[in-house]
């Protein structure tokens, strides 16, 4: 709908209730259909769907800041439910010092020595579970591989880890309102919070691990103490729940496109390609916000200084005028340019660890699976910004 006062396009859609949670996708099109970018009026907030004007903003991080918070929350007139994430809800400068600690500890090269672990522990798992032959694709797989590996590479104790699901539940329900599901999550925050905090110090670290590399930025005068224990609750903020979602959003395309599992199995060099096409097909991490620092014209509706922008990169990854038959699952489309790591100076730093998860996860699954069965309906885990799965009751059928 246009409203014809202002020249703005409008829309009624709420994204955050369940109705929209559950099915995202036709009001996804909705959205980019609605214009380049749309007034929600139940928020009073800006959208973008399409593809090119996601990546615009992602790219313009001087117009779109994350220092007032990538949630709707705008840390400028609210105060922020915990202190402010020191590289994700940050800005240049501040933002280029943490960024570039964390770069260089989780670049390709860096966690290239954590391959034959990530391996070993798929390979581990997978076995166990094709002697189980039916089991739960997201407590007993993407859970269990998520919780293992990445605290482990981090250096993290093993007891307590139930406290991690949790906290990245309240972490990415936060970027939303003060909903429903807001309210759930957050319900047992202080212990959950406390454990957490508790995780991020030097002295809880084991040498040589991701974490323990943070504090050696202080050594060298590139971070402060209180610093590095930020970014440690960052690697613990951001690195399990995405990888639970996208592991477990893996599995249900797979075992709902058994000729795509085929294709894979034959040709076990797309692995890495096919992860992309499921992180764009189904993507973990459905939104973010930007807050705008100026007046910008945006394909010729004005949006004013202060403003919160909600962007899609979900929709983007289904825009037409982008992608070839987007809402086709398709192993061996070139995925890559999808939105789900984000892209610009605040693009996924943890993205490399992400795909050696996957490609140990389903490396080990393309040797033993000839394929999956659904043995009931999958139930979905609602959140206000990740999309994936509660339940996924799973048969294997072995090679
Ligand atoms: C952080 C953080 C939390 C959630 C997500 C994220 C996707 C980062 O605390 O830095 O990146």
């Amino acid at each position: 709908m246009m409203d014809t006062t202002a020249d703005r396009p409008v829309s009624a859609i709420d994204p955050f209730s369940h109705e929209f949670l559950r099915d995202p996708y036709p009001h996804h099109e909705a959205l980019r259909e609605a214009g380049p970018v749309v007034w929600l009026e139940q928020y009073g907030i800006w959208t973008m769907a399409r593809h090119q004007e996601v990546r615009d903003s992602l790219i313009d991080w001087q117009t779109y800041c994350s220092s007032a918070g990538v949630g709707l929350s705008d840390f400028r007139k609210e105060p922020p439910w915990r202190p402010p994430s020191i590289i994700l809800e940050a800005d240049p400068p501040l933002h280029t010092r943490t960024r570039a600690v964390l770069t260089r500890i989780l670049s390709p090269a860096a966690i290239r020595i954590l391959r034959d672990m990530f391996e070993r522990e798929a390979e581990l798992l997978v076995a166990r579970l094709v002697e189980q032959r039916e089991f739960d694709g997201v407590a007993d797989l993407a859970e269990a591989y998520s919780l293992k590996v990445f605290p482990d590479a981090v250096g993290i104790s093993e007891d307590g880890r139930e406290n991690l699901l949790p906290y990245g539940s309240m972490v990415f329900n936060s970027f939303g309102p003060r909903n429903d599901l807001f309210d759930r999550a957050t319900a047992n925050a202080g212990p959950v919070r406390d454990w957490i905090m508790s995780k991020c110090s030097r002295a809880a670290l084991a040498p040589g691990g991701l974490g323990m590399q943070i504090f050696e930025a202080v050594d060298s005068g590139e971070l402060s103490e209180p610093e590095a224990g930020m970014l440690v609750r960052s690697f613990l903020s951001a690195g399990i729940d995405t990888t639970v979602y996208g592991l477990g959003n893996a599995l249900y395309c797979f075992a709902r496109h058994p000729e795509q599992w085929s294709i894979l199995r034959e040709n076990p060099n797309l692995i890495r390609g096919a992860f992309e096409e499921v992180l764009r097909f189904e993507a973990p991490v459905q939104t973010f916000f930007r807050t705008t620092t100026k007046t910008v014209d945006v394909a010729g509706v004005r949006l004013g200084d202060g403003e919160k922008v909600l962007l899609f990169l979900a929709a983007a990854n289904r825009d037409p005028r982008r992608w070839d038959k987007p809402d086709v699952f398709d192993v061996r489309r070139r995925a890559t340019g999808h939105m789900t790591f984000g892209t610009g100076i605040h693009g996924c730093v943890g993205q490399a660890v992400a795909r050696l998860e996957s490609e140990a996860i389903f490396g080990a699954l393309t040797k033993r699976v000839a394929s999956f069965e659904l043995t009931g309906e999958p139930t979905p885990r609602l959140n206000n910004t990740l999309r994936g799965l509660d339940t996924l009751p799973l048969r294997i059928v072995p090679v």
